[in-house]
């Protein structure tokens, strides 16, 4: 065991989570694995073609055009770097239903499906509709996981959240107003420490989070690919700019979740 904030924890996270169980197990805990070891890449190592499309102070992100029977479905690929706030509460909040509606403005209702365990979730929730196109739906489960730090083992633990489609007898896609969108994204934070130099203890100002966000998202029907791809230019830069600030003010009074 070693100390972390005063803490011991253990030296490998639990491979496995409560979850294991359920149906969908083997499909979160294969493609969880396939995610993070995506988003640990940086653009140059994972294939040719990414256009930075967005940047602001730390942030860039980049996209890949990507067709699918005439549908865009253009990866997306966002890091970021934050001062003050951890991967752990980063994660916390991007995947507790609570603060959904907080930061997260393509949203007009959310309803928790099913909750698989602590750290899995069913969502389905209806998006704002877009004009020209139908209002989309999305129905999907989603895993945060602890993983271990080994390029360094006494640097915090790893944070990750993924998100991906699936489906659910009672609620089939394409019957009411809404298309509904096939989606798979991670959220991966790295937490890093520079410890004062006195040996006084570790304050918000001694932490930085690097945060790869990846995404695809097939629209899953009709949208004109001119309007979709702006629709993206403008959302995704808005949300991870939204998503940090309200975690750094949710935190800055609170005890560093680490
Ligand atoms: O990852 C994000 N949010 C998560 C929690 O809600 C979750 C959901 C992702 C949904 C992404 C699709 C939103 C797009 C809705 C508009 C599509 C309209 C199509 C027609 C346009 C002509 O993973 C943050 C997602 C940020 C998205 C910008």
């Amino acid at each position: 065991e070693r100390l972390k904030a005063g803490k011991a924890i253990p030296d490998t996270p639990p491979p496995t989570s409560p979850a294991g169980q359920h149906r969908l197990w083997p499909e979160i805990d294969t493609l969880v694995k396939q995610q993070v070891s995506m988003a640990r890449l940086g653009v140059g190592e994972c294939g040719a073609g990414w256009q930075l499309f967005a940047e602001d102070g730390e942030m860039r992100m980049y996209r890949r055009e990507e067709e699918v029977d005439g549908m865009v479905v253009d990866p997306l690929k966002a890091v970021h770097t934050v001062k003050g706030i951890t991967g752990h509460e980063l994660c916390h909040y991007f995947f507790k239903p609570e603060y959904r509606y907080d930061w997260e403005t393509t949203l007009e209702n959310m309803q928790v499906l099913e909750t698989i365990s602590d750290d899995t979730l069913l969502f389905f929730q209806t998006h704002k509709r877009i004009w020209p196109a139908s209002q989309r739906d999305t129905l999907f489960w989603s895993h945060m996981r602890r993983l271990p730090n080994d390029q360094d083992r006494d640097g915090p633990d790893i944070w990750a959240v993924v998100n991906n489609s699936t489906d659910l007898a009672s609620y089939p896609p394409n019957t009411g107003k809404c298309v509904r969108i096939f989606l798979t994204v991670c959220l991966l934070c790295q937490t890093r420490i520079d410890p004062p130099k006195d040996g006084a203890p570790i304050s918000r100002d001694n932490i930085t989070c690097k945060i790869t966000y990846c995404s695809v998202v097939n629209p899953g029907g009709w949208a004109p690919a001119s309007v979709l791809r702006a629709v993206y230019k403008r959302e995704y830069p808005k949300f991870l700019k939204r998503f940090t600030a309200f975690v750094t003010n949710k935190t800055k009074d609170k005890p560093i979740m680490f």
